[in-house]
């Protein structure tokens, strides 16, 4: 290896695998690397985290942080692709081989864990003094397989061998305490580069460890179960992330894996500020901030007063003022079914003395809004603890200077639903901060083709800090450039057909339109829509081989939540449909269907950047934001959707011409239910009786789990309270606009324009933009460079 880089590299491998490059295994390599590149930010990252200790910090604690892979964002960001390439090469590795033998960290189920992961890579960027707190997963969310089109579970034991990127940090670590439990939290702490800077900012990641080995004299005693029983309950705490996404459920050891981060991130936050600024804590939220990920880590509310006062001296009053001025609180649903409330009982159970404190906050609660002559029924309902329950969004609404929501429209049905009561006391708190996506990961790695092209229109990559810069190129660009995009989106399209033959076995044609929705399965998300067309659009060609419409491969990926089995069946039914129509002769390749298993961080980074459509078709109202809508944005998909979430902001970013918008609004839809009848739908809309009856007419295979059936019933049965997310009354204003989407993109000059339009006005979607707004206007924090 010629240069320093590449005899570090080549050290690093010798010292995992013992042997030399040459002789060691690809994973071996992949390891070396990247040790060679945390030996890289080494001095920096310590510099950094002195420099950020010493003043005011942003805390960002979250239950989830889906990070992906982390070896080429970390070369790519230090400005060392090249180098590494050029290291490997020299021993005939291929530097692609070596980035595919990273496992994924996914540390969490979707939107809300991803965003946290951008919201990162965007504070180190920035080189904002702010870190992040979560738990290290022993399993992340589960791997998904299909089994006769069936979603199958496994665990996702991701760390199972070593993984650089993760440094244990053993002086670090705290005691968390529950009434029946004294555990270890061991900080694992991830670097987290920024794009062109020598900051280097902090993940770090809780560990439960037991404080005892094992119980040597029960050991000794021949139980040997008995030996290691608190040894397992302790590990059991961090051992694997809840696979639910917006539905609640009150497990116990969910409360127990909150607490053990919040209390552990907390006891560090406090003992820093005494290191800084002395025993006197009323200055604590001078220095220190913390945005709440949802109410997930909600519980800190009550362990910060009970550091406070139980620690450290300070009186309830004077404790309530520090809280009141650390936490802001950012709400990413509006799904009734996802609100964390939690039964006093496992409280009193768990931690007794943050229910004392807990009750404490509702008795006072109680008597200010009396005081205030709030009628005793709307006490009732905003009150923290009421009827056996503990409500955690109502805890941090109360306790937080800034509420906010992640796309204006979302903002404004908190304030006028979810959270009116709230907003109708303190509309200074409420704020909007539209979520945005890292242009670092989501664009110039993921598609280097387009960031390419970027660099020569734009004269510079200075798009890769500033995204806004793309905005000055949106018109008058010399015709060339389309010509440039068109190829560009054709030889990604190429790529992502090889990676699908070789990891789903489907072979697509790149001329097709690649048309793909990419989330995790929810009926609100409503795939069932997208499928309904699918197969609506496969008997119409059945019906009418002359039929003159564009070859589409419809691509998913999705998993669903292991106990929601309604989910579960639509992945069935899109891996039926599949089944039937992409082998059938007649049909003769016009149509395919690929459902990428396993959907994670890094097949987005395939797919996204082959896309040509972006299906963003929620039920109006229901995304709280999306952000896949931003990410095929930026590389250049058009966005066929509803008006919900940041839709709204993408429409208005690119105009009319340049987005596929359909279906009811958030406005129209309550008047529109009241009236609603699915069977008529069902009986006059083209196509859909047909669709549906294919359900449960034999023409698709549920393997006689009753599943399509009962898919079925959900639309049609229960009067206007059927089809609760309006997939029938929503179908046919969405198949004449995806009709009309297909045949305009067969003027391919025009779509490319669009896309082009879209490519360049994606600026604001950069998180870049809204983690500044946070920084300035929530967290009063400012760029700390490192020298
Ligand atoms: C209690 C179980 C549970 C777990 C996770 C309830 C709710 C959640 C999350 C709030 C679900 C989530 O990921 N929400 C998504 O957040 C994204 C980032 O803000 C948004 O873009 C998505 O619209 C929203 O669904």
């Amino acid at each position: 290896m010629s240069n320093d880089f590449g005899c570090d590299v080549a050290a690093q491998v010798r010292a995992e695998s013992g042997r030399p490059v040459d002789s060691s295994t690809t994973m071996e390599v992949w390891q070396g690397l990247s040790r060679a590149v945390v030996s890289r930010v080494a001095t920096d990252w310590n510099r950094t985290t002195r420099q950020y200790r010493a003043g005011r910090m942003e805390h960002y604690f979250s239950a989830e942080f889906l990070m992906g892979r982390a070896l080429l964002n970390n070369l790519s960001n230090l400005g060392m692709v090249e180098q590494a390439r050029s290291a490997l090469a020299a021993h005939g590795i291929n530097l692609s081989d070596v980035l595919d033998q990273e496992p994924d960290a996914a540390l969490g189920n979707g939107g809300l864990g991803r965003l946290a992961a951008c919201f990162l890579d965007s504070c180190a960027t920035l080189d904002l003094p702010v870190d992040g707190y979560g738990i290290l997963y022993r399993y992340g969310l589960f791997r998904q397989s299909f089994s006769d089109g069936f979603q199958v579970e496994e665990p996702d034991s991701w760390m199972e061998d070593e993984y650089p990127f993760i440094i244990r940090r053993e002086e670090a670590k705290r005691v968390v305490h529950y009434a029946d439990l004294d555990v270890y939290a061991v900080p694992y702490d991830m670097p987290i580069t920024g794009y062109g800077t020598k900051n280097v900012n902090t993940l770090r990641l809780w560990k439960a460890e037991p404080i005892r080995e094992f119980d040597y004299d029960a050991f000794n005693s021949q139980r040997f179960t008995d030996a290691i029983v608190d040894r397992e309950r302790t590990m059991d705490i961090s051992r694997v992330l809840y696979p639910n996404d917006t539905t609640y459920e009150g497990k116990v050891l969910r409360v127990r894996q909150q607490y053990f981060f919040c209390s552990a991130s907390l006891q560090e936050m406090v003992d820093n500020y005494v290191e800084h600024h002395g025993a006197n804590l009323n200055g604590f939220a001078d220095f220190n901030s913390i945005q709440l990920n949802d109410t997930h880590p909600v519980l800190a509310i009550p362990e910060l007063m009970r550091l406070l006062m139980d620690e450290h001296g300070l009186g309830w009053d004077a404790a309530w003022a520090v809280v009141r001025r650390t936490f802001a609180y950012t709400n990413h649903t509006v799904l009734a079914e996802a609100l964390e409330t939690w039964e006093v009982s496992i409280f009193e159970r768990l931690f007794p003395r943050i229910v004392e404190i807990v009750r404490e906050i509702d008795r006072r609660f109680r008597a200010e809004m009396a005081e205030r002559g709030l009628s005793g029924d709307l006490v009732e309902y905003m009150a923290p603890v009421s009827g056996g329950r503990v409500r955690m969004a109502w805890i941090a609404c109360y306790a937080s200077y800034s509420i906010n929501g992640v796309a204006a429209l979302h903002t404004e049905i908190i304030k006028r639903e979810t959270l009116k009561p709230w907003h109708d006391l303190w509309p200074e708190r409420f704020n909007n901060k539209t979520n945005g996506v890292t242009p670092r990961r989501w664009l110039k790695q993921c598609n280097p083709r387009l960031a390419t092209l970027l660099d020569d229109v734009t004269g510079s990559d200075a798009w890769v800090r500033d995204l806004t810069v793309l905005g000055r190129f949106t018109d008058d660009v010399p015709e060339t450039v389309y010509d440039r995009l068109t190829e560009i989106k054709r030889a990604n399209k190429v790529d992502f057909a090889t990676w699908v033959a070789r990891r789903e076995g489907v072979e697509i044609d790149p001329e097709a339109i690649f048309d793909v929705q990419i989330k995790r399965l929810h009926e609100y998300k409503r795939q069932l829509l997208n499928a309904f067309y699918i197969l609506d659009l496969y008997f119409r060609l059945k019906a009418d081989p002359e039929l003159e419409v564009p070859s589409r491969v419809f691509i998913f990926g999705a998993k669903a939540a292991p106990g929601y089995i309604r989910a579960k069946a639509v992945i069935k039914l899109i891996n039926s449909i599949a089944e039937l129509v992409n082998d059938d002769p007649a049909i003769n390749g016009r149509l395919k269907v690929v459902f990428v298993h396993n959907y994670n961080v890094s097949p987005a980074e395939h797919i996204i950047p082959a896309a040509d459509v972006s299906e963003q078709i929620s039920m109006a109202g229901k995304e709280a934001s999306g952000t896949s809508n931003m990410k095929f944005m930026m590389n250049g998909a058009l966005t066929l959707g509803t008006l919900d979430g940041a839709n709204v902001e993408i429409l208005d970013a690119v105009g009319d011409d340049n987005a596929y918008i359909f279906g009811a609004t958030e406005e129209q839809l309550p008047g529109l239910r009241e009236s609603y009848d699915p069977v008529w739908h069902y009986e006059n809309v083209p196509g859909l009786k047909r669709v549906l009856d294919a359900l449960v007419d034999g023409t698709l295979d549920d393997n006689g789990s009753g599943w399509f059936a009962d898919l079925r019933r959900s639309l049609m049965e229960g009067g206007n309270q059927a089809d609760t997310y309006y997939v029938l009354g929503d179908f046919e204003s969405y198949r004449t606009t995806k009709d009309a989407m297909a045949q305009d993109y067969l003027d391919q000059r025009s779509w490319a324009r669009k896309a082009w339009v879209n490519i360049t006005r994606s600026g604001r979607f950069s998180s870049d933009r809204t983690i500044s707004d946070y920084a300035e206007n929530v967290w009063k924090v400012s760029a700390s460079p490192v020298k």
